[in-house]
């Protein structure tokens, strides 16, 4: 495969004589969470992203499911879709395929992304879609009202289990690494510089990347993460520096670590994406069908199916 099919279709890069955006600029409506809740911290740093990547309006587009998390594509000025419970990603998907030109993000719960939507997680991780999707694990379903999540804990005392989870949670840096995820990394809400490397990585990443975020529901799972917040006696480890992040073996025993483990990206691995895949075989077709408009080429294969 020549190398120019190896790239994904990328958004054109920012025009020069525009200004990058403001906070102002980029915030929609004013945010419904509580008071302290995590995701506000994750929005922040979202808008410091794009003012940062200089990228507009036209050119960013959020996607959610259902839940406290998904209300963000509301916030944000640009294109946003709060579909489905667990659909963002194939939503986001057939958009990333269609939209060469826009930068796709995908935000989630931990019930939205593990539970309802967990087999899309897998597909789209293994199909290397190229997008972003940013996780914010509260550890419960918060929207709701305080059900146990995929991720709750042990012992995890909620409206469904009052007598204490006892069903072994999943670990989503594992999961998605096994899935095939081409990016995965851990961060905080409460290091919000930390949450800003991680998603600007993620941004320049040619592939399927995925950010475990934590972020503190204070309403129904308060204090959940202090293990991991050295302002509330925990401690933020962040990935060794001699951790190889291609390999997988090592990214996977490194997700293992019991909480409150490590924080920085523990996997990435260049593999062509779905997009550049996909594009090659369009351009392919067209190269064969000189000449011909695409729904005339889109017809002849109909006509070979009969
Ligand atoms: C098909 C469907 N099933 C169930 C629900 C109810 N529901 C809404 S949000 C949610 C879970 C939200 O939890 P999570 O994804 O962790 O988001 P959080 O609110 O914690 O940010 C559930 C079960 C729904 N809206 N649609
Ligand atoms: S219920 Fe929890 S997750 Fe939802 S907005 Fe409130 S603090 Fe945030
Ligand atoms: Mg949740």
């Amino acid at each position: 495969m020549p190398s120019a099919t190896r790239e994904t279709p990328r958004p054109a890069a920012a025009a020069e004589n525009r200004k990058p955006l403001t906070k102002k600029e980029l915030a929609a409506d004013h945010p419904t969470w509580c008071p302290g809740c995590g995701d506000f911290s994750v929005l922040a740093v979202f808008f410091k992203l794009i003012e940062k990547a200089r990228l507009h309006h036209e050119k960013i587009v959020s996607i959610s499911g259902i839940g406290c998390s998904s209300r963000f594509p509301y916030f944000v000025q640009a294109h946003g879709v709060h579909f489905l419970h667990g659909r963002a990603l194939p939503f986001a998907t057939g958009v990333s395929l269609a939209r060469p030109d826009l930068h796709v993000f995908a935000f989630s719960g931990d019930g939205d992304a593990f539970s309802i939507g967990g087999n899309h997680f897998s597909h789209t991780a293994r199909r290397n879609i190229k997008m972003t999707l940013v996780v914010m694990d509260n550890w419960v379903y918060g929207l709701t009202k305080k059900q146990t999540s995929p991720t709750s804990p042990l012992g995890f005392k909620s409206k469904t289990d009052t007598w204490g989870a006892f069903d072994h949670p999943i670990n989503p840096l594992k999961q998605a690494i096994a899935a095939g995820a081409t990016f995965v990394a851990r961060t905080t809400h409460t290091n919000p510089g930390h949450a800003l490397q991680m998603m600007e990585a993620a941004l320049h990443h040619d592939g399927f990347s995925y950010i475990e975020c934590l972020s503190e529901c204070v309403e129904f799972y308060q204090g959940a993460f202090d293990a991991s917040n050295p302002r509330k006696g925990g401690v933020f480890n962040l990935v060794p520096s001699d951790h190889d992040a291609t390999n997988e073996i090592a990214a996977y025993k490194l997700a293992d670590a019991p909480f409150p483990g490590h924080f920085g990206i523990f996997y990435k691995v260049n593999r062509p994406t779905k997009n550049a895949k996909e594009a090659e075989i369009s351009r392919a077709m067209r190269a064969k069908h000189k000449g011909l408009a695409d729904w005339e080429i889109l017809q002849k294969s109909f006509d070979r199916m009969k």
